[in-house]
C-alpha cells in the first residue's frame, strides 16, 4: 500500500516530501500532479492514497465533544468522548475530521426539547460541519466521495435513497432519514459519522468557515425561496431577517432579483440587513402596526411572498394579511408547539398559498453552496471555539446573534 497522507503546513509537507521520494515515483502521473498540485498551493491536508486504501492511520480513540447527556440538561465539554474507528465503519459510513461547524438555532431546539419530536440522548448536536473525510467503511461501493475530500454535513445525514420522497426529491422527507445532531450525533464534535451518499462536497478554493452555514442556513432558504412562487421584481417580507437564516434568505432573495422588506429588531440587524440589500426595515418591537408597515412599503398591494425564519411564533402572526392576492406564506421557522392562526375565509378569498420547507436536498445544497462559492452570498459570522457553545445558546435565548457563530473545532 502506498501512503502519502499528510497534514500540517507546508514545512512539514517539506519533510515528507524527501522521506517519501520512492514512493512518489510510484504514483501515477495524475496523482503525482495531484502531490505538486497540492504543494503549490500549500494545502494543508493532502491525501493520496492507492485503491485498497480506506482510512488514514492516525484517528485518536477519543476526542472533545460538546455533549447534552440529557434534553433540558446542562451542555458539557468533554474530553473523553469515543472515536468511532475506521474498522466499525459499516459500508456507506465515513468518518469526517471537523475543521469547524455553525450553531444553528434548531441546535437549541434539540438540546432544550421544545420540538414535539424528542432528539436523541445523549445528544451531540450540529448539523453545519465541515472537514476532510478520513476513513470510509470497508465495502462501500460506488462511494461519490473518496480518502481526503472536504465535505459538509447538513441536517440531512442519510435518506434510502429508494423511497417515494426520494425519489421525487424530497430526500429529507424520506421515513429513514437520519438527522445530524438530532437523531445521529453531530457536529459539534472533532470526528462524525457520516454517510458517503449525502455528504456535500465543498467547492475548491471556498473557505471551511465561510461553507459551513450554507449547509443548513443557507440550504433551507435557497429552497424556500426557490419554491415561494415569486419572479424577479416582486416583494419578498423576511421576518428573522437578522438572524442565521435570515441574513442569507436577504441574499440568496437579491440574487433571484426580489426586493426584499426586512423584519427583525435591533441596531446590529438593522445595519446588516440593510447592507446586504434589503430595501426596506421593519423592527418588530418598534412598529406600531406591521401590516400597515408592509402594504405602505408595496403601494398598498402587499407583498408577493413572506418567507418566515423567526424561532418565535410572532413572525408569522401578521403574515397572512400583508400579503396580497396570490401571495406565498412559506414557514421556515420552527416554534415548536404553536399553531398557525390565520382567517379561512381571506386564505380563500385572497386565492393565498400556505407552504412549508424542510432544509433541502443534494442538489438544493450544491446550487446554494456553488452560489456563495461565487461570492454571490456571504455568510456574517464570527468564530468561537467549541467550549464557548454555551454562551451560544444564551446569545440565541436572547436574540442577540446578527447572522452566525462558527465553531472552530481547533480553537481550545
Ligand atoms: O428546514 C427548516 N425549515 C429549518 C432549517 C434550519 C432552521 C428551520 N430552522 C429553524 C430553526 O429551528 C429556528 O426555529 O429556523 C428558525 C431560525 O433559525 P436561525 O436563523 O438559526 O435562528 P436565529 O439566528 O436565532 O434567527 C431568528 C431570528 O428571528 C428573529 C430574531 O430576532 C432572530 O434574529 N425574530 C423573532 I425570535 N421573533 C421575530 C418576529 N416576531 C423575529 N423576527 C421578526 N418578527
Ligand atoms: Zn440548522
Amino acid at each position: 500500500m502506498i501512503d502519502l497522507a499528510v497534514r500540517g503546513n507546508s514545512n512539514l509537507f517539506h519533510k515528507w516530501w524527501f522521506r517519501h521520494h520512492k514512493a512518489y515515483r510510484q504514483l501515477t502521473k495524475f496523482r503525482r500532479l495531484q502531490v505538486v498540485q497540492a504543494y503549490k498551493t500549500q494545502t494543508l491536508y493532502v491525501s493520496i492514497y492507492d485503491n485498497t486504501m480506506t482510512s488514514f492511520t492516525q484517528i485518536p480513540k477519543t476526542q472533545i465533544a460538546a455533549v447534552v447527556e440529557k434534553t433540558g440538561g446542562d451542555l458539557q465539554i468533554r474530553k473523553d468522548w469515543p472515536v468511532k474507528q475506521p474498522k466499525d465503519l459499516a459500508p456507506g459510513e465515513c468518518l469526517v475530521k471537523l475543521e469547524c461547524s455553525g450553531a444553528c438555532h434548531t441546535d437549541l431546539h434539540a438540546a432544550i426539547g421544545d420540538w414535539p419530536l424528542p432528539p436523541n440522548t445523549p445528544l451531540i448536536g450540529g448539523h453545519e460541519g465541515v472537514g476532510h473525510i478520513v476513513a470510509i467503511g470497508a465495502n462501500t461501493f460506488n462511494s461519490p466521495v473518496k480518502l481526503g475530500d472536504r465535505v459538509g454535513i447538513k441536517w440531512l445525514a442519510d435518506s434510502c435513497l429508494g423511497c417515494e420522497a426520494c425519489r421525487k426529491g424530497r430526500e429529507q422527507n424520506c421515513p429513514k432519514a437520519k438527522l445530524s445532531g438530532y437523531t445521529i450525533d453531530g457536529t459539534f464534535q472533532e470526528y462524525v459519522v457520516s454517510y458517503v451518499n449525502h455528504v456535500t462536497p465543498i467547492p475548491e478554493g471556498f473557505a471551511s468557515d465561510a461553507a459551513a452555514s450554507i449547509l443548513c442556513a443557507g440550504v433551507t432558504v435557497y429552497r424556500a425561496i426557490k419554491y415561494s412562487q415569486t419572479q424577479p421584481g416582486d416583494w419578498i417580507v423576511l421576518p428573522g431577517a437578522g438572524g442565521g437564516l435570515g441574513h442569507l434568505a436577504v441574499q440568496y432573495a437579491r440574487v433571484r432579483g426580489l426586493r426584499v422588506i426586512a423584519i427583525d429588531t435591533g441596531t446590529d440587524k438593522k445595519n446588516l440587513v440593510l447592507k446586504l440589500g434589503a430595501e426596506k426595515w421593519i423592527d418588530f418591537k418598534e412598529s406600531k402596526d406591521i401590516v400597515a408597515d408592509v402594504l405602505a412599503a408595496t403601494g398598498g398591494e402587499g407583498a408577493h411572498a413572506a418567507v418566515v425564519t423567526s424561532s418565535a411564533a410572532g413572525g408569522y402572526t401578521q403574515a397572512t394579511e400583508y400579503l396580497r392576492t396570490g401571495g406565498t406564506l412559506m414557514c421556515v421557522g420552527l416554534p415548536g408547539t404553536t399553531k398557525l392562526s390565520t382567517s379561512i375565509f381571506f386564505t380563500v378569498f385572497k386565492s393565498l398559498n400556505i407552504l412549508g420547507s424542510y432544509v433541502g436536498n443534494r442538489q438544493d445544497a450544491k446550487e446554494a453552496l456553488d452560489i456563495a462559492a461565487r461570492g454571490e452570498v456571504n455568510v456574517h459570522f464570527a468564530v468561537k471555539p467549541l467550549a464557548e457553545l454555551k454562551n451560544v445558546y444564551h446569545a440565541f435565548e436572547a436574540g442577540t446573534i446578527a447572522g452566525r457563530i462558527v465553531l472552530d473545532m481547533s480553537k481550545k
